[in-house]
């Protein structure tokens, strides 16, 4: 059946999961489209009328056409949520979870997201750093998590929806999770979450 939401998305990209986890935890129907990364879908013109970035996902809804993940979560968010609850309305509420969207889209794309590239994808960057960025970026992220539920406090927001596919996905881009308990409780408090759907998993890496 298709519904008025559409999703072009590739079904093994983290940044696509977390629109698919939004969408369901807003308990919103929508329609996925799944554009051939290999086979170079992204950089035809058609799909580039969506995107002129050449990357997925792209969100239309009902003719508003929107790419970059963090910015379809927020949309989603202001659109179809309720009182603000996956994003404060109060300015420093805002802000705490801002900085976890950035953490996102920076360190976290730039490491673990990276070291998945390699072995579920094949791209041929170093592993080692990347790697290796991915461990300080969890220490930190495991010790800010010491004394609270959630990364921007007491409830799940945005900032998890925005973080979770690729550290819950880290161990198969070889990122053990095995030193942060507060990460895996974290995970496991999303994964309770009401409407949380799950990635796909690939066969390659370690284990949580
Ligand atoms: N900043 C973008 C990054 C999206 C992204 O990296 N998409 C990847 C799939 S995970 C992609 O489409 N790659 C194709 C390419 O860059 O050629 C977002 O948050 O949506």
């Amino acid at each position: 059946m298709s519904t008025a939401i559409k999703v072009y998305r590739h079904a093994l990209s983290g940044h696509c999961h977390r629109i698919e986890l939004m969408l369901s935890l807003l308990g919103l129907p929508a329609t996925f489209i799944d554009v051939d990364l290999a086979a170079g879908e992204h950089k035809t013109p058609a799909f580039k009328a969506l995107n002129a970035f050449e990357q997925v996902p792209v969100l239309d809804d009902n003719g508003v056409i929107l790419a970059d993940s963090n910015a379809i979560l927020v949309y989603l968010e202001r659109r179809y949520g309720v009182n603000g609850r996956w994003l404060p309305e109060d300015p420093l509420g805002q802000a705490q979870v801002q900085r976890w969207l950035s953490v996102a889209a920076g360190p976290l794309a730039y490491s673990a997201m990276k070291a998945r590239l390699v072995t579920v994808f094949n791209v041929p960057f170093d592993p080692e750093p990347l790697v290796a960025d991915a461990h300080q970026l969890f220490e930190i992220i495991d010790a800010h998590l010491t004394n609270q539920p959630f990364l921007a406090g007491e409830q799940a927001t945005l900032a998890e929806v925005a973080l979770y596919s690729y550290i819950a996905h880290a161990p198969e881009g070889n990122v053990s999770l095995e030193p942060y308990a507060n990460i895996r409780t974290w995970l496991t408090r999303i994964e309770a979450l009401d409407g949380f759907v799950p990635m796909g998993v690939t066969r390659v890496g370690l284990v949580r």
